[in-house]
Formats: structure tokens, sequence, C-alpha cells
């Protein structure tokens, strides 16, 4: 059956076809909807966890179980789970663990930029690497097949144009699988020094006899057509190449750990001139260059993504590019959206002058103006940390030191660094922002909030009592939109004495189900102040008198502006204008 997937729901299916039973994995743009995807998919179970490092450990659990088990994460999560991740390769697997790993190349929506092809060497894991959604479903379950058969977990890696693209795929049955049955087995299992040492050497063994099995059976590809220049490329870049070099020679490689060595040097040899082009980093050039292969070093840009016209460009000629930005198009930076209720606290935030340690969601946009009020963003949990660290070396400029983090990310990994801070004797300001919900990734459910990834209610934890076992004596909770009120507990807690912890709690605005009616300005009232427009709400702009004006079609009622205007010039519509017609 033919269908037209996009390369995360075809991994999916991969995943569902070779049987496997259970999905477990933490959003991250562009990996996100790979998960979603399986969870509507028959006779499987998907689950969030907290972060990246719990989904591994939960898949090797499953795989020590004998079932198949897909895991799904962006690049960055990666590093959170390297630490399962290095030693699971050692253990192996029962049941076949496959990554499904999306990277970003030019951070469309993440903090950096990581090339997770190297994790393959650095682990020993192998990487599969497709170039459209067809082979994102086959590869995924050639993965299923290599993890069993190699007794390793295997890494598909993606990037953004894969993940979110759709092509032509040929789904097929679901293989029905029996459980291979669990076997006491510490020496692979128990990664103690005396096993790991004998696990170490035995996989390099089982990479080893993986190399020679890739010989054979690796989903590389040859294409031969003008010899005069061969290729080598992977993944998206190979799409790139073929609309750029429509008469080159290709190798694509599928595999590319352990890199196809005999491939690349059948295939240099057939060809007059040699050249690799890879998005991201240096990977393949690496390894071909130490097979002693030699190619030509084109002019590939170090970050960033490729396209078709950067690799035309790249050889010499013109080449059309759809992408770059159109001169005199007017910036678009990201806003939080109207009714958000981080804006509100942002707004609060201002009238404490503190040093703002942010960490990463929605709330980071608190970083842009006109709110301007976060100092940091270094990773997901990394600002409770920050805090504490700033704080111990005795603070900055005698400024209060205010962390910023929400509920997703606060579950993710914040709470092990309030739990620094408590048992180390720290101060700060801890603002747990929360939403109810993973806001910034699409809405996926977290164990804040206690929904689960199959629509099942869960218990709901209680961020307060959390706070408060932990020892923590000052816990407060403000709702944002009331930004008096939340100035006021915020100006109160940067001058107590030590840890204190803020749960500022409205739902994000897109999950309200019930928009407010949408406030206008009275203009007769309106001093052209300036203080609503400093909220930075998209619904707010100014005439050309420096008046405010709100568009009622973007209003949702927030009443953030109607707290913050101090000439009571913002009314409901209906009273302030007439709006003709209904809202
Ligand atoms: C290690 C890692 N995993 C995943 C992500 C993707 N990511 C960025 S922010 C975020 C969650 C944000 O949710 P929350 O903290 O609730 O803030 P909100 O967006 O709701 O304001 C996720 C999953 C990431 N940047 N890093």
């Amino acid at each position: 059956m033919t269908k037209l997937l996009s390369g995360n729901e075809a991994v999916a299916r991969g995943a569902w076809e070779a049987g496997a039973v259970l999905g477990v994995g933490y959003p991250g743009t562009p990996s996100t909807e790979t998960l979603q995807n399986f969870a509507g998919m028959p006779d499987v179970r998907a689950e969030w966890a907290p972060n990246e490092k719990v989904a591994l450990e939960v898949a090797s659990g499953a795989s020590m179980a004998g079932a198949r088990v897909l895991v799904a994460m962006k690049h960055v999560g990666v590093n959170v789970a390297a630490d399962p991740l290095f030693t699971q390769a050692y253990i192996g697997v029962r049941g076949g663990l496959v990554l499904l790993v999306a990277d970003d190349p030019g951070m469309h929506s993440s903090q950096n930029e990581q090339d997770s092809r190297n994790w393959g060497p650095f682990a020993r894991v192998p990487i599969l690497e497709p170039s459209d959604s067809a082979e994102a479903l086959e590869f995924t379950k050639l993965a299923f097949d290599i993890s069993e058969q190699f007794d390793i977990p295997v890494i598909v890696r993606s990037t953004t144009r894969i993940s979110h693209s759709k092509s032509l795929v040929s789904a097929g049955e679901r293989a029905e699988r029996e459980r291979i049955p669990f076997e006491t087995d510490a020496p692979k299992w128990v990664m103690m020094p005396s096993n790991a040492r004998v696990r170490r050497l035995d996989l390099d063994r089982r990479v080893a006899e993986l190399k020679t099995w890739a010989q054979e059976h690796a989903p590389d590809r040859v294409e031969y057509r003008d010899t005069s220049l061969g290729v080598i490329t992977s993944g998206i870049a190979y799409q790139y190449v073929r609309e750029a070099l429509p008469d080159a020679s290709i190798l694509k490689v599928g595999m590319s750990f352990p890199v196809p060595e005999q491939a690349i040097r059948d295939f240099a040899a057939r060809v007059d001139r040699v050249a690799v082009v890879e998005e991201a980093d240096r990977y393949l050039r690496t390894h071909i260059a130490a097979l002693g292969v030699e190619f030509d070093d084109v002019p590939l840009p170090a970050s960033g993504e490729l396209s078709p016209g950067i690799v035309a460009r790249a050889f010499g000629s013109e080449g059309d590019t759809l992408r770059g930005s159109i001169p005199g198009l007017p910036a678009r930076p990201p806003l939080m959206c109207p009714g958000c209720p981080h804006r509100g606290l942002y707004y609060a935030l201002r009238s404490v002058n503190a040093v703002v340690t942010g960490d990463i969601g929605c709330y980071t946009l608190g970083a842009l103006p006109p709110l301007s009020q976060m100092d940091s963003c270094l990773c997901m949990g990394a600002s409770i940390g920050m805090m504490h660290g700033a704080n111990v070396v005795g603070g900055i400029e005698g400024r209060p030191i205010v962390s910023v983090i929400g509920d997703s990310t606060f579950a993710h990994s914040g709470i092990t660094g309030l739990v620094n801070v408590a048992y180390n004797g720290g101060s700060g300001v801890v603002i747990i922002l929360d939403n109810r919900i993973t806001a910034m990734t699409g809405h996926q459910g977290n164990p804040l909030m206690g929904r689960t990834l199959m629509g099942e209610h869960s218990q709901e934890i209680d961020i307060e009592k959390l706070c408060s076992a932990l020892g923590i004596e000052s816990v407060r909770t403000v709702d944002p939109h009331d930004i008096d009120a939340t100035r006021i507990v915020l100006r109160e807690e940067v001058k107590r004495e030590g840890l204190s912890v803020i749960v500022s709690r409205a739902p994000c605005a897109l999950i309200v189900p019930e928009k407010e009616d949408p406030y206008a300005v009275n203009r007769e009232m309106c001093t052209a102040c300036g203080a609503c427009i400093k909220l930075g709400c998209p619904a707010i702009s100014t005439d050309d008198d420096g008046h405010a004006e709100i568009d009622i079609t973007v209003c949702v009622g927030c009443a953030q502006c109607v707290r913050v205007c101090k000439f009571d010039a913002i009314e409901s519509s209906g009273s302030a204008c007439d709006i003709g017609g209904s809202v």
C-alpha cells in the first residue's frame, strides 16, 4: 500500500511494522511527531518520559523483557541519554532497541547544532541515515533486525527536512513477533567493571561483525552516471546532490556507522574525481581521508543547512535556491501568543531588577524586547543550577538572582537542580512557570499536569508539595495575569534570605477552552504612555499619535493590559467603541 508520510510518520510506521510494542521518548523538534504517530497505532503503548535518559532506560527494560522498542528524541536529547546509551551498547539488547534521533541543522528550533552521526564511532552504535520517508520506514525496520542480529542498540538519524517533509512510502503489514524469553544473564546485563571489561571487548567484536555484514547488506546505494564526477553523500544531502548535479555518479551512504570502507574504495576507483557532500560536520570526509581516498574538498558551509543552490555553487555553477531571505521583508521574530501567562510574569519581574537565569520553552521568548527579562539560557534544566552557581560565588552586582523554568522543563531536569540548591543551603528565587502543558513543542502532556501520551489521566504532581518536601520554607503560588499581585510576591521573595519557590500558574492561552471578550482602547482616556505596549502583546499596537490600539480579532481577553494601564483606558470592547458586529 502506497502512503504519503513524513519522515517521522514513516519511522513510527516502520517500528510498528517491525513489531515494536512500546515507544518512549521526550518531545523535541523535529522528532516529536514520531512518538505521537506511534501512539496512534494498534496494539502498542507509547509514553512520554520526563526526559530522554529516563526514556532510554525504560526502553532498556523493555528490551531486557524481550520486546521490540522504539525511542525517539531530538539531537540534544541524546546528550541527556548518553549515559545509558554508551553502556547499553556494551550490554546489547534482547528485544530490538532502535533510537530515532532527529538533528536540526540550521537550528530552526534548537539551542545548538549537533551532528548525531558522531555518536556512531563515539558510543560504537550503528547509525542508519534515511534520505526520504520510504527509507525512513525501511531503515527503521532494518534497524530492528540489525539490533537483534548484532545484539546492539541502533540509531536511525534523521534531520529536520527528512522528519518534516512528506514523500511516498510503501507501507506493509505488521510482523507479529513472539516475545524473546527473558534469561537471567548478569555478565551481559549487570555492568560492573569485571563484566563491563568483557562486554567492552565483545562490543568491538560485534561492531567488527556488523562491519563485515554491512559490506554485503548495508543499505548504501551506488548510482553510476557520468563517471567524471563521483559524489559520496548521505541523508538529505543526497536529494540536493541529485537536484544540483543530475549527471554525477553517487555513492549514497545509508549506514554511516560503521562507515562503508570497501564501498567507498570501490566507488572512488570507478570515478575520475571524488567529492563529498554532507550537511553539518566533516564526518564522512574525516573517515574517507583516514582511508587514504583522495577527494576534492568542495567549499561547503561548516554549519547550517545545505540546499540544492548551496551544493550547486560549491561545484561552481549558479544554482537556483528556493531558500534564503527575500530582501525588504520585515523581520518577524517569534512572539508569545496573545493571552500567554508568561508575559504577565515577565512584566511583573521587571520591578525587581533581577538577574534572571532562564531555561528552554515558550518562556525563553521573555529574553526578547520589549520584555527583555532573561540573562541566560543554556540547556534544559540549567536555570536553577546557574542561579545557584552565581549566588555561591557572591552574586551579581548585589542584584537578586531569579531562575525561571517551565513545568515540563522542571520535570525534565529542574527538580535535581532544585534538590541541589536545597541540599547545599543555597539561596535565590525559583519561578516555575506552570502553564499546565509542554507548550513549545506542541502541547504534549507531562508529569506535572497528569495526562499521558495514550490520553489517560494520571497522578498530577503537586509542585508546591514537592518543593515543601525538599524543605523549602517559602513556596508561593501566583496568577501571572494578575500582574500587581505577582509583583508584590516577587518583591517580597527577592528580599527573603535563602531559597524560595514561586509557582506562576495559569494555563497556556491555547488550551483555555473559552476565550474572554476582547478589550479595546478608549482613545479619550489613553495618554499614549506606552505601558501596555511594553507587554509585547501581538494584539496591541500604536496609532500615528502613539495611542494604543487593540486588534479585537487577536485579543483573547486576558486583561493583562487592563491591569497595567494606570488611566483606565482599556475597557471591554463592547463599551469602549463600536466594534462593528459580534466577535
Ligand atoms: C534535551 C532537550 N530535550 C528536548 C528539547 C525540546 N524542548 C525545548 S523546550 C521543551 C519543553 C518546554 O515546555 P515547558 O517547560 O513546559 O515550557 P512551555 O513551552 O510550556 O512554556 C522541549 C521539550 C530540548 N531543547 N532539549
